[in-house]
């Protein structure tokens, strides 16, 4: 036999009933080991678990009470023929209502057409950006106006300008070679000006 292993057989030995009774002592400390998590560890779980409420929380809110959605299927386009017809084969500014303007915007390596919007001060403009080819950026410095580009869909922002002056768009989002050659300027001018867009 080997060296402390008894042998239930052997005479003299209490066979198995000498294991069966060491047996309620042997387990409880391998028992309390496995049931009891650190406190720091009950912690990082409690976090973990308020963190997803406070994400499940906020994807709720901004979707349901400020209406925050990710592009539907009316605002996908095809990118391949998006600049042959409709409003983006004429890229640009359009007067809708007096003092309410839209821009079709297109996004394609590397340039925006058109590289200049007008304006009167105070009015509101609803751009459209699109891209043909890959993803860009549009981005209104001094402005919150910041979006992705992304081919096949329609980035849309309304916006009032309130003040008078030169707001550079650029992309911010790296496409390539010319991607630094990529801006343009919303300019915003006195309505009594006579440059505004009609
Ligand atoms: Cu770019």
């Amino acid at each position: 036999m080997a060296l402390g292993v008894r042998d239930p057989a052997e005479p003299g030995s209490h066979g198995m009933t000498s294991f069966d009774a060491e047996r309620p002592d042997t387990p409880e400390p391998e028992q309390k080991l496995s049931m009891g998590i650190d406190p720091y560890e009950k912690n990082w779980m409690r976090a973990s678990v308020l963190l997803l409420v406070v994400f499940f929380t906020t994807v709720t809110i901004a979707g349901f009470a400020m209406g925050i959605q990710v592009v539907g299927a009316d605002a996908e386009v095809d990118p391949r023929i998006v600049t042959d017809s409709g409003p983006w084969a004429d890229p640009g500014v359009r007067e809708i209502r007096p003092g309410e303007y839209e821009a079709y915007v297109i996004a394609q390596t590397w340039n925006f057409e058109p590289r200049e919007i007008e304006l009167p001060v105070g009015s509101e403009i609803t751009i459209y950006v699109t891209s043909p080819d890959l993803q860009h950026g549009f981005k209104v410095t001094d402005t919150n106006i910041n979006m992705m580009v992304v081919p096949g869909q329609v980035s849309k922002v309304t916006f009032t300008f309130d003040e008078v002056g030169e707001f550079p768009y650029i992309c911010h989002e790296y496409c390539g070679r010319g991607h630094a050659n990529m801006f343009g300027v919303v300019k915003v001018v006195n309505s009594t000006e006579d440059g505004a867009s009609s």
